[in-house]
């Protein structure tokens, strides 16, 4: 364990941890990971891309790429809202995001729920907003829709269009919207690097306001913190920057860090990640960098300060990140890993979300024993997703969406944990020994 994760662990979960380490002590040595099971949620989806849940609320929602948005609770599973968006390729109902305010009363986000969405009639990407009924939780008010704002695309390409949008804990009222490259081989318009493009990008805008009030399709404001506010020539809704597909991402909901996973070319693909107290800014090198190598074919003229990924990997095992979610559900075996996979090989895996570089070398790899789980094999995996208390959720695209969770047991065990821990303890004292655990 590092010390930044150390430092951000409350010291009733410290006691767990600990806990748990004295029962992986006891039997002998490394995380197995025998102790996860899989559950599952939902099936029958078409082409899910996503699941998420709003705070302190028992539903789990799920995307479907065709625009769809559905809602499993208490094992039933019903239609929560469809709308008309285009489906080529790698357009569709892309993203979804619950406003922090979305389960308080008088809050401004109360009922409101963000969407980003490949546009029928033009392709561009649509962020948008609308709001649950006042009388009835599993509907929409159609008419509470208000366009945020509107992401040109090149017309005549359909993959890159980026999709994961989210919120910062803390942070109530910036969306951060995070976009591929407008798509095509090598980023043909160079978009990821320009300063005057909103692809290849995280973006970060405040949806509290309208810096706009003239302009209809523009309804949002842009954070007076934004790293290149007043910086001339480049858009000030720019948080970071040289990102090729950056299909899924995710808040660290401890901790504040952003990750990203994004898809790589031919080469590797990769993790990044923005440190919580990072005020943005980062250019994480597309198209002159994929993963820690230069680009094959490209010879641009070098750019200073690229950010490389914490960790890459070839095409050996993989060929589209699927960007995960760091575990914080205490009751995981997980808890404080950042989980992983690719949509291609469906392979999963996980590593301590401390770290500062990686390689798969250091990760777990997690594919056999989630396939062997109570839900079934999980194919290509579209997403993950994270529940009201932190549970991880699996997305697979053939349609299902599968819950990780402890072995039945689990619990009695890390109790055995804490027992032996407590008992080496009190012996170690006994005999001035430095204790012998973790
Ligand atoms: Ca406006
Ligand atoms: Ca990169």
């Amino acid at each position: 364990m590092t010390s930044a994760v150390r430092r951000l662990t409350p010291p009733w979960l410290s006691r767990l941890t600990w806990a748990w380490a004295g029962f992986v002590g006891l039997i002998g040595g490394g995380v197995t990971h025998a102790a996860i099971d899989t559950r599952l949620v939902a099936s029958g989806l078409s082409s899910p891309v996503f699941a998420t849940a709003p705070l302190n609320d028992g539903r789990v929602f799920i995307v479907e790429k065709g625009g769809t948005i559905k809602v499993s609770q208490g094992g039933a599973l019903s239609d929560f809202l469809t709308i008309p968006v285009a489906t080529a390729s790698e357009q569709g109902l892309l993203g979804l995001a619950f406003d922090p305010g979305y389960g308080v009363a008088g809050a401004a986000g109360f009922r409101r729920f963000f969407v980003n969405y490949s546009d029928p009639a033009t392709g561009d990407n649509v962020i948008a907003s609308y709001r649950t009924s006042a009388t009835n939780a599993s509907q929409v008010e159609s008419a509470s829709r208000i366009e945020v704002l509107r992401i040109d695309q090149p017309a005549s390409l359909t993959n890159h269009k980026g999709g994961w949008i989210g919120f910062k804990p803390g942070q109530n009222n910036n969306l951060y919207i995070a976009t591929g490259d407008g798509g095509g081989s090598n980023d043909p318009f160079n978009n990821a690097q320009s300063r005057s493009s909103f692809l290849g990008k995280v973006l970060r805008v405040d949806i509290s306001r309208d810096d706009f009030p003239g302009d209809p399709t523009r309804n949002y404001g842009v954070p007076s913190n934004n790293p290149f506010v007043n910086v001339a020539g480049t858009l000030p809704e720019i948080y970071a920057l040289g990102l090729r597909n950056p299909w899924r991402g995710s808040f660290d909901r401890l901790s504040g860090d952003l990750w990203l996973g994004d898809v790589g070319q031919g080469s590797r693909e990769e993790v990044d990640r923005i440190l919580s107290n990072s005020p943005g800014g980062q250019n994480f090198g597309w198209r002159l960098r994929e993963g820690n190598i230069a680009t094959p074919g490209i010879s641009d003229p070098a750019v200073p300060g690229l950010v490389d990924p914490v960790l890459d990997y070839p095409r050996t095992v993989g060929r589209s990140i699927t960007g995960g979610y760091v575990v914080r559900d205490i009751t995981s075996e997980l808890y404080g890993q950042y989980v992983f996979g690719d949509f291609v090989t469906g392979r999963i895996w996980a590593i301590d979300a401390g770290v500062t570089t990686a390689t798969l070398a250091n990760a777990v790899d997690l594919t056999a024993v989630l396939d062997a789980g109570s839900a079934g094999a999980i194919g290509n995996i579209s997403s993950f997703g994270e529940g009201a208390n932190g549970e991880l959720y699996i997305v697979d695209y053939g349609g299902k969406v599968v819950q990780v969770v402890p072995e039945p047991g689990t619990w009695a065990m890390m109790l055995a944990g804490a027992l032996a821990v407590s008992w080496r303890l009190r012996r170690a004292r006994q005999s001035g020994a430095p204790p012998q655990v973790a």
